[in-house]
């Protein structure tokens, strides 16, 4: 057996589903992580002990239980900011998702900031999520939007993108992992050149914080979004991170409690950041979780986390490229995280999921919520198989034995 950096059976009993059998005989292969991770007991038991013993409202009284609530949310912010080396929890902002984390940002800085004609820079690598947000803004103030291309093989042009910054653009806005081509872009470089052409930067790290360590103040990133459901934690939060002078010059997001100082009839005084950015009554028991998830794989240390991954992907696209038929996007396993999104010639990726699935083994397939990228390959959909912590070489060799069983099926 190969020799892996993580522990990985005594990991995966932390993880209650993993014991699942999904059929009689056949135990989960979950290799759908990119979309969203496991859960572990540490995560769950978090959140079922602050329902249990510690539920109230944050912010607004003066009694123990809210006191303990607002505490435990604080302390989920304080994590946060360690986890990522921001300077302060005030630049940490709760939001529902990655992807509302990037609508705030195009709603508030955008809306406040841009103007008709003014250059932003996207990549033909982008999730939905970066993509829609900057289109509606693009509707309505005519901004205008460029892109990265994507090579053949799977990497950002940047000798494209040196181009594209010789017109002044206001937003550089990418992902640091493409959750499809498993790409780990050159993030501190991208940057780097974009504050040269008097550019800010939005990092989409809904696929990077989760897997290998993410430091703002080293990246010198402007905004970074990320999700706590793809990092061990529960559904129902994310994160914005943003520099303090960009988010104190910054409109509110949504209106209403908790993000006002004071409220007239016809006016209102806008809170303090982060509370300017979190109206209404926030996901609580859900900052306890993604806590949680943050001591956990603060535990196992990410750079073990990235290095469990790089051993997986390597085998897994080691024993891919020994399927007759099978073709996998993207770079080789040195520039890449555990995700291997692939075709296999005359089968629909819709049907082996469903083959695969008979066998207990989870995949995703279709577009990834990245169209354009599969438009750029001229493929309608992919299979992807993606991988974290919880993961062995055993569950590739299954996937393996899986695809052998789909050829044979479909001739
Ligand atoms: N950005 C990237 C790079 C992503 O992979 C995803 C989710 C998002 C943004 C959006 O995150 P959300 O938490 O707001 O939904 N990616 C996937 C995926 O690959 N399959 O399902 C969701």
């Amino acid at each position: 057996t190969v020799k892996t950096s993580l522990e990985v059976e005594r990991i995966r009993m932390d993880f209650p589903i993993l014991n699942r059998e999904i059929h009689p005989g056949f135990p989960l292969v979950y290799l759908d992580s990119t979309a969203t991770t496991q859960k572990p007991n540490q995560v769950i038991q978090a959140m079922d002990d602050y329902y249990r013993f510690s539920n109230s409202n944050v912010h607004r009284g003066v009694h123990t239980l809210a006191e303990e609530a607002t505490t435990a949310f604080e302390a989920s912010r304080q994590r946060v900011a360690d986890l990522i080396n921001s300077p302060s929890p005030r630049d940490i902002i709760f939001t529902r998702n990655t992807t509302e984390s990037i609508n705030l940002i195009a709603s508030s800085w955008g809306r406040t900031f841009l103007q008709e004609d003014d250059l932003v820079i996207l990549t033909e690598m982008e999730h939905h999520s970066n993509l829609v947000p900057w289109q509606i803004l693009s509707a309505e103030k005519g901004i205008r939007l460029e892109f990265i291309p994507v090579t053949p093989d799977g990497f950002l042009d940047l000798e494209a993108y040196r181009k594209l910054l010789e017109n002044t653009p206001r937003l550089v806005a990418f992902t640091h992992m493409s959750n499809v081509l498993g790409t780990i872009n050159p993030a501190k470089e991208i940057i780097r050149m974009a504050h040269n052409s008097g550019a800010i930067t939005l990092v989409d790290g809904a696929q990077s914080v989760p897997h290998f360590p993410v430091d703002v103040k080293d990246l010198d990133a402007d905004f970074l979004a990320f999700s706590a459901h793809k990092m061990c934690g529960p559904t129902g939060i994310g994160v914005l991170y943003g520099k303090a002078e960009l988010l104190n010059a910054m409109p509110p997001f949504l209106g209403g409690g908790e993000m006002i100082k004071r409220v007239l009839l016809r006016s209102f005084i806008p809170n303090e950041v982060p509370h300017k950015f979190e109206a209404g009554t926030p996901a609580i028991a859900e900052s306890v979780g993604l806590s949680a998830a943050i001591t956990y794989l603060s535990s196992i240390e990410m750079e073990r986390v990235a290095a469990h991954e790089k051993e997986i992907i390597s085998y897994a696209l080691e024993r891919l490229e020994e399927v007759p038929g099978v073709c996998v996007l993207g770079p080789d396993a040195q520039y890449k995280g555990g995700v291997a999104a692939f075709t296999l010639d005359g089968v629909h990726p819709h049907d082996v999921a469903q083959v695969l699935d008979q066998y207990g083994i989870a995949v995703r397939a279709g577009h990834h919520c990245a169209m354009p990228l599969h438009d750029k390959y001229n493929i309608p959909a992919t299979t992807r198989a993606s991988f974290y912590l919880y993961n062995t070489m055993q569950e590739v060799d299954r996937m393996i034995d899986g695809l052998y069983t789909v050829k044979k099926y479909f001739g």
